[in-house]
C-alpha cells in the first residue's frame, strides 16, 4: 500500500481526524507524492490528481479536505510549464507555506477566542476540536480561571479526548453524557458554548459533529452564547453554487454490535447542521463575524474559483 493510500485509509477510519488535521495530513500526503518517480511534470501532475481524488473520497463532509486538495491541484496547474525539478521545488514550498498558514490560523483563532473568555467562565464544548482546545488552553495560559464541560460525543466518544487533553493541561474539566446538556447547562451555569466546524455554508449554517445542533438549541433556549471556531479553509465555496453538503453515515457497528439488536436498523450519521440563527458568532483567523457574513468571506477567499 502506498503512503498516500495509507493516509486515505487513516482518514476514512478516523485514525486521522479533526477537520483541520485531515486537511493538513492530506497536503502532507500530496507533498510526499511529489518525490515519486515521474517521466515529466505532466505525469507528476497526473499522479497528484489521482492521489487527490483518493484523498477527497476518504470522508465526505468536512470541506477542509477537498479545499486543501483543490488548492494543491490549482498550484500544480499554475506551475505546469515548469521543468520537473522546478515543479517539485515550487510545489514543495507552496504546500509547506500553506500548511504553515493553516497552523498560524489556528494560533490566531486561539488568541481571538481567548479574548472572548472571562475569568470564572464555565464553558461547554462538544466533541473534539483542536481549534476549540487551542482557545481554551490559551485562555488558561492567560491566567483565566475557567471550567470546561465536555460532552461524551457518542458514538465515538471524542469528548473524552477533549476532557483528557484539557484536564491534563490543568483546566478543571467535567464530563457529561450527551443527553445531560440541557440540565447541566442550567445546573453548572454554563456561560458560553464553543464548538468547532467541519463545514461552514454560505448561508452561515454550520456542519459539525452529530449532536452539535441539539447543543445549540439548548443554548438558544437558555440564552447562552453559541460560538463556532473555525479556520476559513472550512468554508464551502460549493455551497454558494447550491451544492448540499453530504452528511457522512458511518458504520452502525460504531453505535452497537449487530448481534445485540439483530432486528433493528441502526443509523449512524456523523454530523448535523446547526442553523445560522442559533449561532451568535463565528471566529476565524480573520476575526469575529456573524454567521450571515459567511457568504462574503467565501467570496473574498475563493474569488479566483468563481
Ligand atoms: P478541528 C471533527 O470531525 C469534529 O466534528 C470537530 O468539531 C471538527 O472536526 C473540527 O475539528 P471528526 O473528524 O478542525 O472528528 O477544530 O469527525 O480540530
Amino acid at each position: 500500500m502506498s503512503k498516500l493510500d495509507k493516509t486515505a485509509r487513516d482518514i476514512k477510519t478516523m485514525r486521522v481526524r479533526g477537520a483541520l488535521n485531515i486537511a493538513i495530513t492530506a497536503l502532507k500526503a500530496l507533498d510526499d507524492v511529489l518525490d515519486d518517480e515521474a517521466r515529466d511534470t505532466k505525469a507528476l501532475i497526473r499522479k497528484l490528481e489521482l492521489g487527490g481524488k483518493k484523498l477527497k473520497s476518504a470522508r465526505p463532509t468536512a470541506v477542509s479536505l477537498p479545499n486543501a486538495v483543490n488548492y494543491a491541484l490549482l498550484v500544480a496547474k499554475e506551475n505546469r510549464l515548469l521543468s520537473l525539478e522546478e515543479f517539485r521545488s515550487e510545489m514543495h514550498s507552496s504546500l509547506n507555506r500553506f500548511i504553515i498558514e493553516q497552523e498560524k490560523s489556528l494560533e490566531k483563532i486561539g488568541a481571538i477566542g481567548a479574548n472572548l473568555i472571562e475569568s470564572g467562565d464555565v464553558i461547554l464544548t462538544h466533541c473534539n476540536s483542536d481549534t476549540v482546545v487551542t482557545i481554551l488552553k490559551k485562555a488558561h495560559d492567560e491566567g483565566k480561571k475557567i471550567k470546561v464541560v465536555c460532552t461524551e460525543s457518542r458514538p465515538r466518544y471524542q469528548g473524552l479526548i477533549t476532557a483528557k487533553e484539557l484536564s491534563s493541561y490543568g483546566i478543571p474539566t467535567i464530563l457529561i453524557v450527551d443527553s445531560a446538556v440541557h440540565l447541566m447547562m442550567k445546573k453548572l451555569k454554563v456561560d458560553k458554548v464553543f464548538v468547532g466546524a467541519d463545514t461552514v455554508c454560505s448561508d452561515g449554517d454550520v456542519i459539525n459533529k452529530i449532536g452539535t445542533s441539539q447543543v445549540a438549541l439548548c443554548a438558544k433556549e437558555l440564552d447562552i452564547d453559541f460560538i463556532v471556531a473555525t479556520e476559513s479553509i472550512k468554508f464551502s465555496f460549493e455551497s454558494v453554487m447550491g451544492s448540499l453538503v453530504l452528511i457522512e453515515e458511518r458504520d452502525p457497528s460504531e453505535v452497537i454490535s449487530k448481534a445485540k439488536l439483530p432486528k433493528v436498523k441502526v443509523m449512524n450519521p456523523a454530523f448535523d447542521v446547526t442553523d445560522s440563527s442559533y449561532i451568535d458568532m463565528i471566529i476565524t483567523e480573520h476575526g469575529i463575524m456573524p454567521p450571515q457574513a459567511a457568504y462574503q468571506l467565501i467570496g473574498e477567499k475563493f474569488r479566483s474559483r468563481a
